[in-house]
Formats: C-alpha cells, sequence, structure tokens
C-alpha cells in the first residue's frame, strides 16, 4: 500500500502549526461533476458602485476621476490612529492593549467590469507600486502592514469592484508573528532563510510547482490548507515589497496574471480568494530571516459553488484536507493562461 495514500500529518514550518491531510478520502482528484457558472457580466461604470471614478462613498466622499490605481482612507476603518499610550491592566487573565493604525482601500482600476485576470499586465504592474509604495509610507509608522484582497462574494467581498485594502497597525499580528518566529528559529540554526532553502528543495521535488518566470515561482506548500491554495515567492531573497526592481515589478504583475487567469479557469468562474503580502515587519530589528511571499487562500474545493468549510474538527482540533497538495499542483499546472471569458469571445 502507497503509504501517500494513509492519513498523515504535515508540518507548516512556515508558521509552526500542523494539518492532517486524508487522501483516501479522496480515492480520485474529482468528485461529482464540474459545474459551469453562468457567466456574469458588469458594466464598466457602474453609477451606483462606490469605487467607481467620480461617485460618491458611504461616508459622504466624492471618488475622484481616477484613471489607473486609486487609494483611499477606509470609511469603516477597523484600525485607527490613537495616541493613548497602552496602560497596563495588571491582570494576567484579563489582557488588553491599545492599537494605532489605519486601514486603506486600494481601487486597482476605474473600470468596474475588471478583475486582476482580466487587467493588461501593464494595469496590475500599477497596482504592484501602489502596493510597494503603500508599504514604504506605513513602514514609516507602523510595524505591520497587511496588504491583501478578499474576492468573490463568498470571501465576504462585498463589492466587485476590483480592489483590495491594507490595514496597518502598531503591534504584530498571530500569523505573521508565528512565521516571524519559525523563520527566526530556522535562521538561527541553518543561517539561511527558511523559505529560501523551501523554495530550492520543492525545485528539486518539482511535484508541487505550479508556474514560474525568471523573478517568481508559484508552489503548492506542503503543507496547504486551502484545496488550491498557493505561495507565490520571488526567486531572489527580498524582505518586503519596495525593495522589488523594476524588472522584478514587472514580471510579478505577469505572474500573477497568469496565477489567477488559471484560477478562474479551474472553474470557469471568478474565482474566489482571499490572498495577501508578508515580507518583514517594518521599525528597527534584524530582518534577515524574512523572505517576503503572497499567499492566495481560496475556498473552492469542487465546482464554483462547492467550497471547503473549516467547520467540526477543524474548529476544535486542526485543520484537514482530502485533496493532496500535489493532485491539486497537478490540475493547477493543467491549465491554460488563456482566460476562458477570452476563449468564449473568439467563439
Ligand atoms: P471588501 O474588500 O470587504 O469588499 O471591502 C471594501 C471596503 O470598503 C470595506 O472595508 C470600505 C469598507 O469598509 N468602504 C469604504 O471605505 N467606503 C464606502 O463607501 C463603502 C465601503
Ligand atoms: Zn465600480
Amino acid at each position: 500500500m502507497d503509504q501517500s495514500q494513509y492519513p498523515h500529518r504535515r508540518y507548516n514550518t512556515l508558521t509552526g502549526d500542523w494539518i492532517l491531510v486524508s487522501p483516501h478520502r479522496t480515492q480520485r482528484p474529482w468528485q461529482g461533476k464540474q459545474e459551469t457558472a453562468a457567466r456574469q457580466t458588469r458594466p464598466a461604470y457602474d453609477p451606483k458602485c462606490y469605487l467607481c471614478p467620480g461617485n460618491e462613498r458611504a461616508g459622504g466622499e466624492k471618488n475622484p476621476d481616477y484613471k489607473a490605481t486609486y487609494v483611499f482612507t477606509n470609511d469603516f476603518a477597523a484600525i485607527v490612529p490613537n495616541e493613548i499610550v497602552s496602560e497596563n491592566s495588571g491582570d494576567d487573565l484579563i489582557r488588553r492593549q491599545n492599537v494605532s493604525g489605519t486601514c486603506r482601500v486600494i481601487c486597482f482600476s476605474p473600470r468596474h467590469d475588471w478583475t486582476l485576470p482580466e487587467m493588461p499586465v501593464e494595469a496590475i504592474r500599477g497596482v504592484v507600486d501602489v502596493w510597494a509604495a503603500q508599504v514604504e509610507e506605513l513602514g514609516q509608522k507602523y510595524r505591520w502592514i497587511q496588504v491583501f484582497e478578499n474576492k468573490g462574494e463568498i470571501m465576504g467581498c462585498s463589492n466587485p469592484h476590483p480592489h483590495g485594502q491594507l490595514w496597518a497597525g502598531d503591534f504584530m499580528p498571530n500569523e505573521p508573528g508565528k512565521e516571524d518566529r519559525q523563520q527566526l528559529a530556522y535562521f538561527r540554526d541553518h543561517g539561511t532563510p527558511l523559505l529560501v532553502d523551501y523554495l530550492q528543495r520543492e525545485e528539486n521535488q518539482k511535484e508541487r510547482m505550479v508556474i514560474q518566470n525568471d523573478d517568481w515561482v508559484v508552489l503548492l506548500p506542503y503543507w496547504a490548507i486551502w484545496p488550491y491554495e498557493t505561495l507565490l515567492l520571488p526567486r531572489r531573497n527580498v524582505s518586503r515589497l519596495p525593495q522589488l526592481r523594476d524588472t522584478e515589478r514587472s514580471s510579478l504583475a505577469e505572474i500573477l496574471k497568469r496565477l489567477t487567469t488559471r484560477y478562474d479557469n479551474l472553474f470557469e468562474v471568478s474565482f474566489p480568494y482571499s490572498m495577501g503580502w508578508h515580507g518583514a515587519p517594518s521599525g528597527v530589528g534584524e530582518f534577515s530571516h524574512w523572505q517576503l511571499h503572497a499567499h492566495f487562500y481560496p475556498p473552492l474545493l469542487r465546482s464554483a459553488t462547492v467550497k471547503k468549510f473549516m467547520v467540526g474538527y477543524e474548529m476544535l482540533s486542526e485543520a484537514q484536507r482530502d485533496l493532496t497538495a500535489e493532485q491539486a499542483a497537478e490540475t493547477l499546472r493543467g491549465l491554460s493562461e488563456t482566460h476562458f471569458k477570452e476563449v468564449k469571445a473568439s467563439n
């Protein structure tokens, strides 16, 4: 019996968490039928959209007639600037911490009907530049700047207009905190960044590689939780987005378009996900152990309508998956990089 078909646990070296893998539960990668979701068409401009150029937002402010990207302070920010110095409650059971920060919304394009895979590479490059500039600017003031995109209603995204967000704060949140500790411990033991060595392993093993170009690699991490989760890594050791060179920013835009196109083609639907960047925290410190990377966490499992739920055992014990990372990587490798809408339009 092939040992890989038995339930086993995989260690997430990047966070220190474990995940339970139960490959025998799938038998084959595709159970059930593949559904083709109805083609959604949206207008290039929606007079009711609060992110479209020239429109009024919920807070009463009006968006300018922007032509490329547009960044504004979130009208309903989860973290706001706060000058109050934290007081210690003196109680180890009921602890609190004051937080100060800001939240911004990043409109990727004035085109209401576009999403990242449908945008021209040059326009995606504009988004990359905005991400880097925002991290640079807010890094002067805040410890952790989380750049992310929530895409699709299934992910709780409130508006289809292509946009992302950033939340900046003067504290280190849980997830990057775990990654910081794991990468530091590895660096102390090995003298090389964890993700630099990990990429080398994956390039040797090949079975979890998805796509690549001169500067970037997309792979399905060994420890992935979400069915088609991917990790986007630079080939060079770079700790933060602002450090990316001109050519690396363009090749990043290119690989982002290719990856998100493959995602859309998987179930022929505008593929929902939460994606975001992790890089070295800002401020003073030694961050040689950090390697910049992006995570893509898509919830879909078998079709446009069947998603993975993180409930029961997963809420109470640990994350679990049936489809192995290797099977999912193989599926993603087999997909076309011509967007399905483009194929349909030319037929
Ligand atoms: P989603 O990515 O979750 O759809 O978030 C859109 C953000 O836009 C959300 O955080 C903000 C919401 O607070 N927003 C504004 O800042 N102004 C508005 O007029 C509506 C939505
Ligand atoms: Zn819009």
